[in-house]
């Protein structure tokens, strides 16, 4: 196993990949920044290093510094966890250059997969469905493009190669705003990502947001953990989400997940990794590849039993998967309510210091978070704060215990969503499950 590793994040994340190294004897290194020195993991970690101020470009964005935590701490491996430089394949290089081992895949599949082209063109090879589109890039002969989006069938979108996550997209409705949007599009994804290759792809106007979790040691297996529904969501920020998605029969999840884990084998993908699928009447369709741990891994933990982050840390040291597919059985389900620092109605973030707190308990009931009474929500951060997860037999059983468990958690001294969850939990289409990814928007009178 890996003797020692070296933690690149902070918060729920952190602490949650210091408890799988405990659980497998890995010793820990604590990297953080001048506003974090009281974190949950940094008190917990063997060894913890300040590595610069609170801006995240002199901290937890800062390469040199971390590879330099990692030789002065004689680490053996790295884990970026996600966010920050989770995806960065130039810090998984520059580990990898500096004789560390980067707990993810391969600096060329982070390329591969950042630029959402080549993504597109690798999947497809290899047989993973994805949406009718341009089959590459877009060229400045509008003629061409016409003819391009005309095949397709309008609504199409322009987004960006460099782009995902909903950054760099644009919907086109009719021909006579085609060139302007691509002209448009192209110039935003040029000043945003210093990549102004643009494609184009039919436009699903209400899909839901589906995507298949897998694992890949890179030496020729791949297995998947079914899928999970991320589609509650508002501005492309995920607010809810469970396992299995709602109305996925088993074909259908052994058909797509084997689909994803040959190509897994096929581009020579190691670790843990999604495929973002958009899923509408009855057909998924790719769309994107996330090659890191998610913040919603815990739902496909609860269902499958298999500890995401202990099989990362095992396929970084070189051992195989420690389950094959026959192994892996969906059971049960799981509801991930994200916990943040913000105001409930106007989705402001609410930084400051957490005056009383109580976690909720029970069967079925996980809490993720670093978080403690009396400590300070710095201002310099994402605003999640936990992550509530309850599992039961059935949809019905996790719902009503996270509709508990939400009146059991007790924050004060700054405003948190939980009053939205609560609202989600009440929801009666929420309750009937498979709304779409407008839905909450929509609930909210924002769309
Ligand atoms: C789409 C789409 C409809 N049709 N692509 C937004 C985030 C990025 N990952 C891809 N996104 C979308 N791509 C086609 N061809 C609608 C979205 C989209 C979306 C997707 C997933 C979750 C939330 C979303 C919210 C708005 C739009």
């Amino acid at each position: 196993m890996l003797d020692k590793v070296l933690i690149a994040n902070r918060g729920e994340i952190a602490l949650r990949i210091l408890r799988a190294c405990k659980e497998l004897g890995i010793k820990t290194v604590a990297v953080h920044s001048t506003a974090d020195r009281t974190l949950k993991h940094v008190l917990l970690a063997d060894e913890s290093i300040c590595i610069g101020n609170a801006a995240a470009s002199e901290s937890y964005l800062n390469i040199p510094r971390i590879i330099a935590a990692a030789e002065v701490t004689n680490s053996i491996a790295i884990h970026p966890g996600y966010g920050f430089l989770a995806e960065n394949a130039d810090f998984a290089d520059a580990v990898e250059r500096s004789g560390f081992v980067f707990i993810g895949p391969k600096a060329e599949t982070i390329n591969l997969m950042g630029d959402k082209v080549s993504a597109i063109n690798a999947m497809k090879k290899a047989g993973v469905p994805c949406v009718p589109g341009s089959d590459g890039p877009l060229t400045d002969d509008a003629e061409r493009n016409k003819a391009i989006a005309k095949r397709i069938g309008y609504p199409i979108i322009v987004k960006a190669a460099g782009g995902g996550g909903g950054r760099g997209m644009r919907v086109v409705r009719t021909e006579s705003e085609l060139v302007k949007a691509i002209e448009t599009t192209k110039a935003e994804a040029g000043a945003a990502f210093g990549n102004d290759m643009v494609y184009m792809e039919k436009f699903l106007e209400n899909p839901r947001h589906v995507e298949i979790q897998i694992l890949a040691d890179g030496q020729g297996s791949a297995i998947h953990l079914g899928e999970r529904d991320c589609s509650m969501q508002r501005r492309h920020q995920k607010v809810v989400e469970e396992a299995p998605a709602p109305g996925i029969t088993e074909e259908m999840r052994n058909k797509i997940g084997e689909r994803c884990c040959r190509a897994c084998v096929e581009i020579g993908y190691r670790g843990a990794g999604t495929f973002e699928f958009l899923y509408e009447k009855g057909e998924f369709y790719f769309i994107e590849m996330n090659t890191r741990i998610q913040v919603e891994h815990p739902v496909s933990e609860m269902i499958t039993g298999v500890d995401l982050i202990k099989e990362q840390l095992r396929i970084a040291a070189g051992q195989p998967l420690s389950i094959d597919q026959s192994q892996i059985q969906i059971r049960g389900h799981a509801i991930e309510c994200r916990i943040n620092a913000e105001d409930p109605d106007t989705f402001i973030p609410s930084p400051g210091q957490i005056s009383m707190f109580h976690s909720p308990g029970g069967l079925g009931v996980r809490w993720e978070s670093h978080v403690y009474a009396g400590y300070t929500v710095p201002p310099n951060y994402d605003s999640m704060i936990g992550k509530l997860i309850t599992y039961g037999e059935s949809r019905d059983v996790a719902i009503a215990r996270m509709r508990h468990a939400l009146d059991e958690l007790v924050v004060e001294g700054i405003k948190t969503n939980i009053p939205l969850q609560r609202r989600i939990m009440a929801d009666e289409n929420f309750f009937a499950g498979g709304t779409n990814i407008h839905y909450l928007e929509k609930k909210l009178g924002l769309a």
